[in-house]
């Protein structure tokens, strides 16, 4: 069954290693909260599910490498430079590594294929997008890179998510969903990890005419991680629920993934989302995958 899944962040993630664990997959990632610091080219969502895919996620908080070593951070915080950002040694490599090959000219798709392969990564990972395509946030002091917007200011109310930038997708991305079987859309946040590549020219009218299944980010009202929970009021006008965010995708999903006791529209598969170790990401995958085919 050649599948694609749709991915940002570290929910996203951890379905995703689920699912190269049960098929053929392909994961688009989000890019929108890729940006420069300190010289460096960052791709946290990239990096979330290589690092993911590879074993070497620290498992706690989902981003960056487990058993990491802060030597160059504490460094550069004693000499005054920026911290609000924590990047560790063996983090470090990677973000060194893929800036020099970006700074040669590759491309991030070809970039992402080469440490994929470094890191022992057999599954595809496609970034949604070669060229920078930023997500920003409208707050109430203004429009927010979305780092500094979710770390550095701890992600103040949301009233509008934005993409900048040039909407073409990398290649091979509107193929992959076309020639699908089936697209997951992962436990991502769908304002600032889905709808980025839902914009994306040719992306929505692709997944439109697909199969798609999507897990639901939130459980019993609340985010399995991060501020989506805080964002539904503001951005539906409704409150935090499995339901809203199933609206929110509207005619674009054919069955919807939630929790045992949360609700919304059918075709719908209630099951255990909340992902620990890889026995549980593998069963959900399974479980997903089984009921995309009743579909
Ligand atoms: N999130 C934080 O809340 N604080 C950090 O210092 C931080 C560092 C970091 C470094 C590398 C990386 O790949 C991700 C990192 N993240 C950090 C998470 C990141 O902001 C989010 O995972 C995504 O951008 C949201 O999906």
């Amino acid at each position: 069954m050649k599948v694609v899944a749709l991915a940002g962040g570290v929910g996203g993630a951890r379905l995703v290693d689920g699912l190269a664990q049960a098929c053929e997959l392909t994961t688009i990632v989000n890019t929108g909260d890729d940006f420069d610091h300190w010289g460096l080219r960052i791709c946290p969502d990239l990096d979330t599910v290589m690092y993911t895919l590879a074993g070497l996620a620290n498992p706690k908080q989902g981003w960056g490498i487990q058993d990491e070593t802060w030597g160059t951070f504490e460094r550069v915080q004693a000499m005054g430079g920026e911290d609000w950002f924590r990047l560790g040694d063996r983090d470090l490599a990677t973000h060194l590594t893929r800036t020099h090959w970006l700074r040669q000219g590759l491309p991030l798709s070809e970039v992402t294929r080469r440490l994929c392969k470094a890191l022992g990564v057999t599954s595809r990972v496609l970034p949604m997008c070669e060229g920078a395509r930023p997500t920003t946030v409208r707050t109430e002091t203004g429009w927010l890179d979305f780092q500094t917007w979710l770390v550095r200011q701890r992600a103040p109310q949301a009233w509008e998510v934005r993409s900048e930038g040039d909407p073409e997708p990398a290649v091979g991305v509107v193929d992959a969903i076309e020639t699908a079987d089936l697209v997951v859309i992962a436990p991502s946040n769908p304002y600032v990890s889905v709808d980025s590549m839902l914009g994306l020219g040719g992306v929505r009218r692709a997944v439109g005419a697909a199969r798609v299944v999507a897990v639901s980010p939130i459980v019993g009202g609340r985010a399995v991680k991060g501020p989506l929970a805080e964002m539904i009021p503001n951005l539906a006008g409704r409150p935090a629920t499995a339901a809203a965010v199933r609206a929110h995708y509207g005619d674009l999903v054919d069955g919807f993934v939630l929790q045992h006791g949360d609700d919304a529209p059918g075709p719908v598969l209630h099951e255990e989302i909340i992902m620990g170790g890889r026995e549980d990401r593998t069963r959900l995958a399974r479980a997903v995958l089984a009921f995309g085919e009743t579909l």
